[in-house]
């Protein structure tokens, strides 16, 4: 089954939504296999947005992203990173529809509250960064049969 890296952002910690957040992709069926609270080096940050360097937002996403300790975690389920990324909404929460995460609970493209990884290969590099292959758990569950009408890829 397909994983991806989610992160839970410093406003959203700040903002005691990190259960809610949680919740909704729990709910829908995706599968923790990972998960930790850490604070953000510099370094991890500027990795992570690498592909924004040299953009106009990027040193403020940086400030933001290490400004206070964040919860990673990689989900799994099919079509994992596209599911997360629909339960997320769109990247400025102005244009994130009503019922995702963004479009209910955030304002402003600066405060966005998660990240989602775009693809399976941006989730596989992303990954790597937080997890060691040790950190993952990945046994399947009785409830997938519930979920997942047949065990995809
Ligand atoms: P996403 O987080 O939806 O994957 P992204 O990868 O394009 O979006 O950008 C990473 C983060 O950078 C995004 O969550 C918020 C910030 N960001 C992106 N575009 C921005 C902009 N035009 N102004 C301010 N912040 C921006
Ligand atoms: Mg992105």
């Amino acid at each position: 089954m397909e994983r991806t890296l989610v992160l839970i952002k410093p406003d959203a910690m700040q903002r005691g939504l990190a259960g809610e957040i949680i919740l909704r992709w729990e709910r829908r069926g995706l599968k923790i296999v990972a998960m930790k609270m850490i604070h953000m080096s510099q370094a991890l940050a500027e990795e992570h947005y690498s592909v924004h360097r040299g953009k106009t937002f990027f040193p403020g996403l940086i400030g933001y992203i290490t400004s206070y300790p964040i919860i990673a975690a990689v989900l799994e389920g099919h079509r994992a990173v596209e599911a997360v990324r629909q339960t997320m909404g769109a990247t400025d929460p102005l244009n994130a529809v009503p019922g995702s995460i963004r479009g209910d609970l955030s304002l402003d493209i600066g405060r966005n509250l998660v990240h989602g990884s775009d693809s399976a290969e941006t989730a596989a590099r992303e990954i790597s960064l937080f997890f060691s292959p040790q950190e993952i758990f990945s046994a399947p569950r009785d409830i997938d049969p519930w979920v997942f009408e047949e065990q995809k890829g």
